[in-house]
């Protein structure tokens, strides 16, 4: 083994719009530097707070190296290492028997973006379940209402390359913390502040980023419908609004113009609790400060009508002819290649509901297979009791596929140590910019563990599956997704990755759904999976009537409900250190104090003879949790919020989880992600540790 240190390339696995691309000093076989790659325009040499100190993850003294069985009850978190051979051969014969004896939809696969790589993510994993002819599990909890409300309106919901708005004068950030989220899109935004643009802000929380706004809106939460129709009011009655290029590009727009009429100023302004006034100058600067872009991302969908929502914004960038931005998911969708089965008669199961669909009595088959990969449903999934009761069930065998005993792990019977992304090849796309990249595996797999692909190799072999693919190898599967014909791929060879690391999709610079309504199609365009997108057609965008619509679970939603738990919860994701649940568990990436806390106003708390830093019970009807209460005066009367990513023994075994709400956003229950933010409760002191013991006693 040389001791000359080698360079290799590769890209961040997270579930993060900005996929960096990084570069990986190697001695003797030992990672020893990670930097951002300096010659990627977007990541610009810098990773970030979460990952700068990746190593330390990748070789941290708890990365689970060996696959371990259960030995303990469920959730204790005691295991005793075996063999991989061992491992599969129980793991086969469990789903063999399972199978047989229930039909395949006893087997629930439950993954996510724990890598976005697009080799280690899926393809063998989906194809292996499609073989088995497992329940189909919608990943809905991320992203997906957010494009349904966007496809109402653009049909395919592409929005112009984020990179664009440099070039904006008026800058929108709609319920979007950029700075925290989407940190390398910042210095496109700085850039165009120093140019002259104006950056508002529209997000009921005074987040980082909206404290470094120009403006700040700050509507009640879930109200934004109300605000797009105050907004379109005035660009009507101010006769702003170019007729031309409204018949030319959109159908709807008498029936959206009757809406926003009927609702009027005073109606936007009592609904969103922005004064009217102020709707007035949006309206405005929208209108005579083009061009203006309007940015989206993910958060608002995290509402009952979260698909309203997404919907509305993306009719106001139609009707003000704004620019509009969101994931760029669906242009590497409809690049890619589609490689994985097309969708199968089976069930589908949306990931939003697993505590119902694990505790469901009457459900047929029942669920007795769980295989969980690349997400940790116990500390993330809403209405966390539910899920946890479902993965205490003795007769349910859980496989976990983990690099650390997360809260999930713990109730596994079988743990599979996996690969951390220095370890593996993958291809990665982005759903925050256009660039492709090309991770190259930098060290050599630690301990015994395997990637996912491995893995599903091993079981497909085991269980003697017959299915195209089941063998391919990840540089495979990586040529293989290159190999569309697409004409946004052009040029872009696994050997040019290879030698460059990334390159940018070869969409035309400028080009914007808004402006260009055709999309290049690949040669065949007829497959399920990854180019759902690919289905659509461009029409003009489509308006029509819309509705402010208040949650169930709110004040004006469920009124009863509202009184005995007043205050609506926001869990969010605030911490510059955690990345979704990765880091919740860390030491190093906690904040100080160490601990969860509930943000609560003056007014609020005072109401409640809460005091700062002050340990407090937040509950509901689903569940309640001990925390500490940071008292502030940045809220709005009657909103509480508690960051999202910590790991159960932050707070009595759960996380804010426990406290939120599962409906599901979109329009049809299969789809569409939870209404995490429309959660009610209520906050008292916590009551005596003696009180504690006498309730639990009694
Ligand atoms: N209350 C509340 N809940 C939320 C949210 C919120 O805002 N508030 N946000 C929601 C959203 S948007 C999301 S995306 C989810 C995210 O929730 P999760 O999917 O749980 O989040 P991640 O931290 O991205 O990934 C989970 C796991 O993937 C594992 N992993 C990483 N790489 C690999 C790999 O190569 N192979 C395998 N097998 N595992 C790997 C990591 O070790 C990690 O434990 O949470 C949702 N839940
Ligand atoms: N540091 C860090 N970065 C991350 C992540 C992380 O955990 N940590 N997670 C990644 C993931 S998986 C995702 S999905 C993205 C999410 O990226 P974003 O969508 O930018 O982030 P969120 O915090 O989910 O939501 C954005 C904002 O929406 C606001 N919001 C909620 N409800 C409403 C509403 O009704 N109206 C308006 N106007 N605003 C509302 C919230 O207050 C929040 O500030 O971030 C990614 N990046
Ligand atoms: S988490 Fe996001 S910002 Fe941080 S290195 Fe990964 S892609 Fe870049
Ligand atoms: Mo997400």
């Amino acid at each position: 083994m040389s001791d000359v240190p080698t360079v290799v390339r590769g890209a961040c696995h997270h579930d993060c719009p900005d996929t960096c691309a990084w570069e990986v000093t190697v001695r003797e076989g030992v990672a020893v530097n990670l930097r951002g790659d300096p010659s990627h325009p977007f990541t610009d040499g810098q990773l970030c707070p979460k990952v700068n100190p990746f190593l330390d993850r990748v070789y941290h003294p708890d990365r689970l190296l060996r696959p371990l069985r259960r030995t303990g009850p469920k959730g204790e978190g005691r295991f005793e290492p075996i063999g991989w051979d061992a491992a599969i051969a129980e793991i086969a014969e469990r789903i063999g028997t399972a199978v047989s004896q229930r039909g395949g939809e006893t087997v629930l696969p439950y993954s996510l973006d724990g890598t976005q790589g697009l080799v280690q993510k899926g393809v063998l994993a989906d194809r292996f379940f499609a073989a088995l002819g497992a329940t189909q599990l919608n990943r809905h909890i991320c992203g997906v209402t957010a494009w349904h409300g966007a496809a109402d309106v653009l049909g395919m919901p592409l929005g112009a390359d984020p990179t664009e708005i440099a070039s904006a004068r008026t800058i929108v950030l709609w319920g979007t913390n950029t700075l925290l989220t989407n940190r390398h899109l910042w210095p496109y935004v700085e850039e165009a502040h120093r140019n002259g643009a104006s950056v508002i802000v529209i997000d009921p929380v005074s987040t980082m980023t909206a404290r470094r706004s120009d403006w700040h809106v700050q509507p009640r939460p879930g109200t934004d419908v109300a605000l797009v129709l105050g907004i379109i009011g005035v660009l009507d009655r101010d006769d702003l609004i170019d007729p031309e290029r409204l018949s030319a590009t959109t159908s709807g727009w008498p029936e959206l113009r009757a809406e926003a009429r009927a609702l009027g100023l005073d109606g936007a302004a009592s609904i969103t609790g922005i004064e009217s006034a102020d709707i007035v100058s949006l309206a405005h600067r929208i209108a005579h400060h083009q061009p203006a872009v309007l940015r989206a991302l993910i958060g608002m969908e995290h509402r009952e009508h979260g698909q309203d929502i997404h919907r509305a914004v993306a009719a106001l960038a139609a009707v003000s002819g704004s620019g509009y931005m969101r994931s760029t998911q669906v242009y590497f969708d409809t690049a890619f290649a589609d490689i994985v089965p097309p969708p199968g008669p089976q069930r589908v199961v949306n990931m939003s509901v697993l505590g119902e669909v694990l505790t469901d009595p009457d459900l047929e088959p029942p669920v007795t297979v769980l295989m969980n990969y690349g997400c940790n449903p116990a500390a993330i999934t809403p209405d966390q009791n539910r899920v946890v009761a479902g993965l205490e069930r003795d007769d349910l065998f859980t496989v976990v596929i983990e690099q650390f005993m997360t809260d999930t792990a713990r109730y596994a019977d079988i743990v599979l140590p996996t690969t951390t992304q220095i370890e593996h090849l993958d291809l990665m796309n982005a759903w925050g910019h256009l660039y492709v990249s090309l991770n190259l595996p930098a060290i050599e797999p630690l301990g015994e563990c395997m990637p996912n692909t491995e893995i599903f190799r091993r079981l497909a072999s085991a269980l003697s599956l017959d299915a195209s693919g089941l063998a391919d190898s990840d540089e495979q599967i990586a040529r293989d997704l290159l190999a569309s014909g697409h004409p946004w791929l052009d040029g872009i060879t696994y050997e040019r990755l290879q030698r460059d690391g990334w390159a940018r999709l070869a969409v035309p610079p400028g080009w914007s759904a808004l402006e260009e309504r055709e999309v290049p199609l690949p040669p065949s365009s007829d497959g399920g999976g990854l180019g759902i997108a690919r289905k659509r057609q461009l029409g003009p965008m489509r308006l029509g009537a819309l509705q402010y619509r208040p949650a169930t679970e709110s004040a004006d939603g469920r009124a009863e409900l509202a009184e005995r738990y007043p205050l609506a919860l926001m869990s969010l994701k605030q911490h510059q250190r955690f990345l979704n649940s990765h880091y919740g568990g860390f030491e190093h990436h906690l904040p100080d104090p160490p601990q969860p806390q509930l943000e609560i106003g003056a007014a609020d708390a005072a109401a409640r003879g809460i005091a700062d830093g002050e340990r407090v019970r937040v509950f509901n009807h689903r569940g309640a949790l001990f925390v500490t209460a940071a008292v502030s005066d940045r809220l709005q009367p009657g909103l509480v919020t508690m960051p999202f990513g910590w790991w159960a023994g932050s707070a009595d075994e759960r996380t804010v989880n426990v406290l939120t709400n599962a409906t599901v956003g979109g329009h049809d229950p299969d789809v569409g992600s939870s209404a995490f933010h429309d959660t009610l409760v209520e906050v008292e002191p916590a009551p005596d540790t003696q009180q504690l013991a006498d309730d639990s006693s009694s």
